[in-house]
């Protein structure tokens, strides 16, 4: 019989699991909803132990790399994050390496974490793969159902085909890997780069630049571009809503089935609604035009949230206008150390 004051290492190891603690491993840590998840962790009591990783602490393209800091880590969960990620513009021209260095990423991080023992991993694929001819709203059945919108097919069919290894895993080891769907997600720490950028943080950074450069014309006579024709309709959550989505997820989410974590449909707003949200939260006193040269994307891929609903009736989405004014409000304030 051990003496009561002395532990022995199983029994830590029995007691560290049974007490329900977590070692979460966050890949992609340093990003947009990496950064979010810093933020919602704080609000709660985390029982969990959080380490958040980006590029510069393991190249996860790299399988030995990615094997070598799940050997420093030693995760009971993993949330990966970790994405070539970028708006419509960069995919358009970059399918072959988004679909490749996704596939890198996603093989090295699920083989790693099945080796490693990982009781669950949580991925993020997004609205946007869903088949481009399709019936709305769409859910989470539907994610094979048909060729992806052909602007994104790189990065479309990468994340895809981390459903099909999470089934994979299951059948063959009964790994509980297991993915969300998200909307188009905004907020504090976003991509602002405007060759990289999704819409919201193109606007915001574009729109910053417009209002403080040309100081010798009057804001009311100055014109924002809004690409495209602003018709496009999308869903759009906030970082922090999405961070704190992901932390129920890991502690109760049990399904390999990919869940949607999306606003509402008739939350759905069209791009030139998103920019003239962007110009109140500046109180850009100019006007908005729309530069149909630029292309629009998809039409729409309005996702239905009712799987989420039933799992978290009571859930309460950031407003949009308050979560833009937030982002906006946290670009102006931190614009130096930003992605931009
Ligand atoms: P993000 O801001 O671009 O951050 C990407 C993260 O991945 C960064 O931490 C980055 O590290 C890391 N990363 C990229 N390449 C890597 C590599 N080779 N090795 C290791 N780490 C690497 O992305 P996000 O917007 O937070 O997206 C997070 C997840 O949500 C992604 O899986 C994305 O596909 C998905 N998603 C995003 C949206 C959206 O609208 N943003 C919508 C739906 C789904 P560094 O900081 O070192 O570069
Ligand atoms: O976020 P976004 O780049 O990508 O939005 P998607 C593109 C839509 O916003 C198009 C218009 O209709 C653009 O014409 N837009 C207006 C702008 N101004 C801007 C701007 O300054 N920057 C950008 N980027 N767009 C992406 C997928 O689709 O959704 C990705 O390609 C990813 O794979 C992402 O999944 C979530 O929403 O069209």
């Amino acid at each position: 019989m051990v003496p009561h004051h002395f532990m022995s290492i199983k029994q830590f190891f029995v007691l560290f699991f049974l007490s329900g603690m977590k070692k979460v491993l966050v890949t992609g840590g340093t990003g947009l909803v990496g950064n979010a998840l810093k933020i919602a962790i704080n609000e709660t009591s985390p029982e969990n132990e959080w380490v958040f990783v980006g590029s510069r602490d393991a190249d996860l393209t790299n399988e030995e790399a990615t094997k070598a800091l799940f050997d420093l880590v030693k995760p009971t969960h993993v949330v990966h994050l970790a994405a070539m990620v970028g708006g419509l513009f960069h995919n358009m021209n970059n399918n072959l390496d988004f679909l490749r260095k996704n596939l890198q990423i996603n093989d090295n991080v699920l083989q790693s974490a099945y080796e490693h023992g990982c009781l669950k991993v949580i991925s993020c694929l997004s609205t946007c793969i869903f088949p481009d001819k399709t019936t709305y709203p769409i859910d989470e059945t539907m994610v094979h159902n048909g060729p992806p919108h052909p602007s994104n097919y790189g990065y479309s069919y990468a994340k895809r085909l981390i459903d099909v290894q999470n089934r994979a895993y299951h059948e063959k080891y009964g790994c509980i890997f297991t993915s969300v769907i998200p909307c188009n997600i905004f907020g504090p720490h976003d991509n602002y780069k405007p060759e990289v950028s999704h819409v919201i943080p193109g606007m915001i950074n574009r729109m910053y630049k417009l209002i403080h450069e040309n100081a010798d014309i009057q804001e009311k006579e100055k014109m924002f571009v809004v690409y495209g024709s602003g018709k496009p309709l999308r869903q759009f959550i906030y970082s922090l809503d999405m961070a704190r989505l992901l932390i129920w997820a890991v502690d109760c989410y049990k399904s390999i089935d990919p869940l949607i974590l999306s606003v509402d449909e008739e939350n759905e707003v069209t791009i030139l609604e998103a920019a003239e949200a962007v110009a109140k939260a500046f109180d850009f006193k100019g006007k908005l035009i729309c530069d149909t040269s630029k292309a629009d994307g998809q039409y729409k891929k309005t996702a239905s949230n009712r799987k989420l609903r039933s799992l978290l009736p009571n859930f309460q989405f950031t407003s949009f206008q308050d979560a833009i004014n937030d982002s906006v409000k946290w670009f102006i304030e931190n614009m130096k150390n930003a992605r931009v």
